[in-house]
């Protein structure tokens, strides 16, 4: 009771919308905000550029909202508790330093606490101003977790390149698969209106070391390459260039024809390669630090290179030669698949591109997705991952939970990515994990890149609910570095976002690190994959074969029938083990040695299949549905236990959706081993209980107007 009081006096005096993300910056506890101001009596800090300028401004704005003010603006260093922050280059205190910051790179920086002048000082240092600002962010957020901050001797610099935010965002302002609301571009008011939201969006990528932004939807439109919107474009550029993010544009590949009105987009067509020149040009004269172009090429309807008889490398080199000259970069995406094609769809992004290993110019990077399908909740990694040594791979993950609940259900996703980048591809032998292909350390590449799809839209949380927040932030720190530990950025979330009470803290973080598995538990439990509702993709749909296309049926996927359950990908069936490297494939290949949890994904099983606990797989798998509920329950019940810590509006949303996605789950459950026991002819195991429905029920639902269901 003494706990709930002393929370309830310290929440914030206005009402708490999300807005404000991680970056809340609110007054710190008393005696924690004293000590902190022992270390923050002084900033010397350059405002000679705009990337120094919003460094400053950061600062002032964090540590005044923190310690209640901010220390006050000097030149030199004159009292203990000095905060120095800049470059060697652009500041001779700095410079007289000597400090070592070779190793920090471009965008590195360090954080050190020494004397300067006689004087105990901190100083955030790198080579250059966008280092220094992720500095300051690093600053910022030691504050902000209660971290002591009197012996720093900090550094930190990416282990990738390109981190960027791929925005599925259309033209008419819907985003596909996008559900937090509508597109945040405002094209319209754009150019002459750039709305201080842009400036936040910036920022808060800037915190977790987001570099750069594709704008509109992989399902391109080209009108986005017309010289109307290409200044809207410049003029969201112009917002992000202090906070060193590049802007990129997802290009349609038939755009000459479209735009240019040529008869042709063939990529050895000298009139294609001169249009697509020209249009480089342009873009360059309006944003000189352009970053390039995505393309989503032959795949579910969207042109491409293979149109005209010519390879993916054929059609990404021809971009990637002109925007070359300008430091641009392609991101071609492998997500490629067609239904002409009769072999299974797990197979075919690695029959089209591993052929093409080392046929790619030095600028391209192949924007691969973590698993062989789509972004289901759980997948194995791609086996295109340690495949193609001579050809540079970026991840992408997907933020916006198309497959995992929409905004309403608490996934924290950071175990998610902590699997693909963990997972050992045993492409070099032992230890060659997908985080090393990725940071380009397995084969020696100098490109490397992660992308996430974003979860941003114009819902004044940002992401449609405060946990998603999560998401955006891990698949940020994540793309820094892929070997970090999502519990700890998940804790560093949590501490910055709500509150540091660790009575707080620790269970929500480990209701957080569970929630994936239990998504897993109730959707899709030991490797089922793509069970949802045709073509939203909202809820169950185990039973579903209405969907035009024989690879976006659900049936297609479970292949369950009175004998067993799972898709046959072994020698034996569609071979596609034989894509990962030997060991792998053995250890996948073998039904004894696949781990549980991807069995049915790789084989199909017999019913009364013995698992691993003795009981048959029909048992396991009434289990697990019936654990997935449990869990949620036991999430919705930890939250009640937390009243009391934050503010009530944040509170009572999450309680509110966590109550949506207990329902959901159970709906899940029910739906699916209804269908599933129709096949199977097994009684339900004993104790478990029975669907609140009829198989008949749950089939009859359909749902219209499912947000992120878009056109483009
Ligand atoms: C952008 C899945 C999604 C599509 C998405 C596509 C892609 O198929 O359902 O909405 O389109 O992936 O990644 O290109």
């Amino acid at each position: 009771m003494l706990i709930l009081a002393t929370a309830l006096c310290m929440a914030p005096a206005h009402a708490e919308d999300g807005y404000e993300l991680w970056l809340r910056y609110h007054p710190l506890a008393a005696e924690q905000a004293t000590i902190y101001r022992s270390h923050a009596t002084q900033l010397i800090i350059g405002s000679a550029t705009p990337t120094q300028t919003v460094t400053r401004e950061e600062l002032q704005r964090g540590l005044g909202g923190m310690l209640g003010r901010a220390p006050p603006l000097s030149d030199a260093v004159t009292s203990d508790g000095a905060i120095v922050v800049g470059t060697p280059a652009s500041s001779p205190l700095i410079a007289r330093l000597r400090l070592d910051t070779k190793s920090l790179g471009n965008e590195g920086y360090l954080i050190r606490s020494i004397v300067v002048n006689g004087r105990a000082a901190t100083v955030i240092v790198g080579n250059n101003d966008i280092g220094v600002l992720y500095g300051a962010f690093h600053f910022l957020r030691l504050l902000q977790t209660n971290h002591p901050v009197d012996h720093l001797d900090l550094h930190d610099s990416p282990r990738v390149k390109v981190r960027v935010l791929d925005h599925w965002d259309n033209l008419d302002g819907s985003v596909e698969r996008g559900y937090a609301g509508a597109s945040i571009w405002d094209w319209f008011k754009l150019p002459d209106w750039p709305a201080p939201r842009y400036t936040d969006y910036a920022r808060t990528n800037a915190s977790i070391g987001i570099n750069g932004v594709v704008l509109n939807n992989a399902n391109a439109n080209s009108q986005i390459l017309t010289p109307t919107y290409l200044e809207k474009v410049a003029a969201l550029a112009n917002v992000f260039r202090p906070y060193g993010i590049r802007v990129y544009l997802s290009a349609r590949f038939s755009a000459p024809i479209e735009l240019g009105g040529l008869k042709t987009a063939d990529p050895f067509d000298p009139q294609v390669q001169r249009w697509w020149r020209t249009k480089a040009d342009e873009i360059y004269k309006l944003i000189p630090d352009f970053g390039g172009f995505l393309v989503k090429a032959n795949s579910e309807g969207q042109p491409g290179p293979r149109d005209y008889g010519r390879t993916h490398a054929d059609g990404a080199n021809m971009l990637a030669d002109v925007l070359a000259p300008r430091g641009g970069i392609v991101m071609w995406r492998t997500f490629v698949y067609s239904q002409a094609n009769p072999d299974d769809r797990a197979k075919q992004a690695y029959d089209e591109f591993k052929p093409l290993d080392g046929h790619f110019r030095a600028n391209v990077l192949l924007q691969v997705k973590n698993g062989p399908i789509d972004f289901q909740p759980r997948e194995p990694f791609s086996p295109l991952f340690g495949a193609m040594p001579k050809t540079s791979l970026m991840m992408e993950f997907q933020i916006t939970k198309e497959y995992l609940g929409f905004a309403t259900h608490l996934v924290y996703l950071g175990p998610l990515y902590e699997e693909v980048l963990s997972a050992d591809t045993m492409a070099h032998g032992k230890g060659s994990t997908v985080a090393k292909v990725i940071d380009g350390s397995l084969d020696n590449h100098a490109l490397t890149g992660v992308a996430g799809d974003a979860n941003v839209g114009s819902d004044q949380n940002w992401c449609g609910s405060d946990f998603n927040q999560a998401n955006w932030y891990v698949l940020g720190r994540m793309a820094w570095n892929p070997t970090q530990s999502s519990r700890l950025i998940a804790e560093d979330w949590v501490r910055m976002t709500f509150t540091n009470d660790q009575a707080f803290v620790k269970p929500v973080v480990d209701m957080m690190m569970g929630s994936r598995e239990a998504a897993v538990d109730y959707m899709t439990p030991l490797g089922l994959h793509h069970q949802m509702g045709p073509g939203h993709h909202y809820g169950p749909a185990p039973w579903d074969a209405s969907e035009s296309e024989a690879d976006w049926r659900p049936v297609y996927y479970n292949r369950a029938d009175s004998d067993g359950i799972g898709f046959d990908r072994s020698s034996t069936g569609s071979d596609a083990v034989a894509q990962y490297a030997p060991p792998i494939a053995a250890q996948f290949n073998d039904v004894k040695q696949t781990p549980e949890e991807l069995l049915l994904w790789f084989h199909h099983v017999p019913w009364d299949y013995r698992m691993r606990s003795g009981q048959t797989l029909w048992y396991e798998l009434v289990a697990h549905y019936t654990h997935g509920v449990d869990d949620v329950q036991q999430m919705r019940e930890t939250w009640r236990h937390l009243n009391g810590y934050i503010d009530p509006e944040r509170y009572q949303q999450a309680a509110a959706f966590l109550a949506i996605q207990e329902k959901e789950a159970q709906w899940w459950r029910d739906a699916c081993i209804a269908y599933f026991q129709s096949l199977s002819q097994r009684p339900l195991p004993p104790g478990f209980s029975p669907p609140q429905h009829s198989l008949k029920y749950y089939e009859s639902l359909s749902f219209r107007y499912v947000p992120g269901f878009s056109s483009w």
